[in-house]
């Protein structure tokens, strides 16, 4: 049985990726909660003995060291027979998934959110700006959960989990309030969020949280 080793921050919606992945697959983690407030993964000691790209989560699985939440996603998905793609039309999919979710839902929702709910003055500009950018993600995964249970088709994989990262937080954190704007993604949610082993991010991600600002 492998160990593993989750360094996180409560507020991450890519700690929580990997939290609830190894939670659906039956599998318990030593959580190692990380002052990501206080800029310690900025710091050259943080980087060069922890995660050289500078980012949270990290995944310690029997004493390795992993990052990037998408292939570790499909790491876990095979070595636990769990949420994987099957056909080689299926993997394709789930990649294509999950680049998106990286590059256009999960990391404009983060940035947006993170300045909205825990920055202090965020330039409105800019705000402006990355919300309109979550608004086209989100309008993209709508229409792609309104005619499937899930976003490659009926059987869930690490693609949904990937990009319901960010969408699991409370509403008031990202002032989206997706169950009256985008009731396909709200009723994939709640689909994700029938999975036995299923738990909110505040659950699987303890200690203590980052100022609160909106
Ligand atoms: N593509 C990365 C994204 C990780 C990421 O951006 N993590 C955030 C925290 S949730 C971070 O550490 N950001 C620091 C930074 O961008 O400087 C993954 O999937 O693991």
């Amino acid at each position: 049985m492998a160990q593993y080793r989750l360094h996180y921050f409560p507020e991450s919606g890519n700690s929580y990726k990997l939290a609830l992945m190894l939670s659906l697959c039956g599998q318990t983690f030593e959580p190692v909660w990380t002052d990501f407030g206080a800029g310690i993964t900025r710091t050259a000691e943080w980087r060069s003995s922890v995660n050289q790209m500078g980012e949270i989560p990290v995944l310690e699985e029997n004493g390795v060291t992993l990052t990037q939440t998408a292939p570790i996603l499909l790491r876990l998905a095979d070595i636990h027979g769990r949420l994987h793609p099957i056909t080689e039309t299926e993997r394709f999919e789930v990649l294509r998934w999950l680049f998106w979710d990286n590059h256009k839902m999960s990391s404009n929702m983060a940035t947006y959110r993170f300045r909205r709910a825990f920055t202090e003055a965020p330039d409105q500009h800019i705000q402006s700006y990355i919300r309109g950018r979550v608004d086209d993600a989100l309008a993209i995964l709508e229409q792609q959960v309104k005619d499937r249970p899930f976003v490659i088709g009926d059987r869930v994989t690490v693609a949904d989990i990937s990009i319901c990262g960010y969408l699991s937080f409370p509403p008031d954190e990202s002032g989206y309030d997706l169950a009256a704007t985008h009731p396909a993604i709200h009723a994939w949610l709640q689909r994700i969020a029938a999975l036995p082993g299923w738990r909110p991010p505040y659950d699987l991600m303890p200690g203590k949280r980052l100022t609160r600002y909106g």
